[in-house]
């Protein structure tokens, strides 16, 4: 008998489990692929994703990653964190490399995955030429572009994805001036064989997400909000919160595109129902990057959720 007065062993449990369609905390692998310690910040939401992420995609992985907070919590061999082979690059080089690594790994006649891991500065700033590329070329890699929205490894500078308004040490007066880019549209609108987006708040999403597009051949792109609190100006404790809110006010939505059909998962599929979403203030009083934020400013940003939301009921 097991505990909770279940009658079942645990070869059946395992096979039950393994029937469920989603990954719960009860069938996630225990087996880690990244050592006790690293140099992250404590509440980084990166770190989060990282550790499910790699349970994921499995121990027949090579990572390609240039500079970044993923370098430094990496570290450096012999002490590195991560359990894989993981190559350093250029920030102009990411997608190029992967598609040579991943062009010598089928020439050794190995199916290893290739995996560039690059953040919101080495994907919609400096890397996005190798990566148009790539996905132009149909490359067989994934890539994932984890979105902390600013340069944060060098002491928060505004990137392309920073979102209007925002405090950085680039635009430390009245915030960025520029709306930031909408990466994933610019991504879709290269037909790429699976896109997605997900959060640090939904680890498991994430998990269920690559497991995905370890099996579709051709350039796999995912883009993962990953809040941070030093570059964000919150409490560690409170990541996952914030990416939650993030989601529920239908600011950052969870979606995958395949075959070119857009569909909501999970979390925010759920808002589909609702006749209001929570208020993006929400979101935005949590951090101190946003005391800049006008009031106009934020009804602005709140018509433009409210918009997207109308057009996603009508189409959804
Ligand atoms: C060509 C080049 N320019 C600048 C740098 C310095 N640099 C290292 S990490 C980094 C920030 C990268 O930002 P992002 O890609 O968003 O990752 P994050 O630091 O936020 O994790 C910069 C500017 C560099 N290494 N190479
Ligand atoms: S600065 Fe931000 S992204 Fe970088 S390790 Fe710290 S919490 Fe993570
Ligand atoms: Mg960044």
């Amino acid at each position: 008998m097991n505990p909770g007065g279940l009658d079942y062993n645990y070869e059946d449990w395992t096979t039950i489990m393994n029937m469920t369609a989603k990954t719960s905390v009860l069938n996630l692998t225990q087996e880690e692929f990244i050592y006790p310690g690293n140099r992250a910040c404590s509440g980084c939401g990166l770190s989060i994703l990282y550790r499910i992420g790699l349970k994921a995609l499995g121990r027949d992985c090579i990572f390609v990653v240039p500079p970044s907070c993923l370098t430094v919590m990496q570290g450096l061999f012999p002490i590195a964190a991560t359990q894989m082979p993981v190559l350093n690059c250029t920030f102009a080089s990411t997608a190029a490399i992967a598609t040579g690594v991943r062009a010598a790994m089928k020439r050794l006649g190995r199916d290893t995955q290739v995996v560039a891991w690059a953040g919101d500065g080495g994907t919609s700033d400096i890397g996005i030429q190798a990566l148009s590329g790539a996905l132009e070329r149909v490359e067989d890699i994934i890539y994932i572009c984890y979105d902390n929205e600013a340069y944060m490894n060098t002491g928060v500078q505004r990137s392309g994805t920073t979102p209007q308004g925002t405090l950085t040490t680039t635009t430390p007066l009245s915030g960025k001036a520029e709306a930031s880019k909408n990466i994933p549209a610019i991504i879709a609108a290269h037909n790429p064989a699976y896109l997605a987006t997900c959060s640090a708040s939904y680890p498991l999403d994430f998990h269920d997400k690559l497991l995905k597009a370890k099996e579709i051949k051709g350039l796999k792109y995912l883009h993962i909000q990953t809040p941070c609190p030093p570059g964000w100006g919150c409490e560690e404790r409170m990541t996952v919160e914030i990416g939650r809110t993030a989601v529920e006010t239908g600011l950052f939505d969870l979606y995958e595109i395949e075959d070119g059909q857009m569909k909501l998962s999970g979390p925010s599929q759920k808002l589909l129902g609702k006749t209001s979403l929570r208020p993006v203030r929400e979101y935005l009083e949590m951090q101190v990057r946003f005391k800049a934020l006008s009031d106009e400013q934020i009804n602005v940003m709140q018509a433009e959720i409210d918009q997207k939301w109308a057009g996603y009921r009508d189409t959804f």
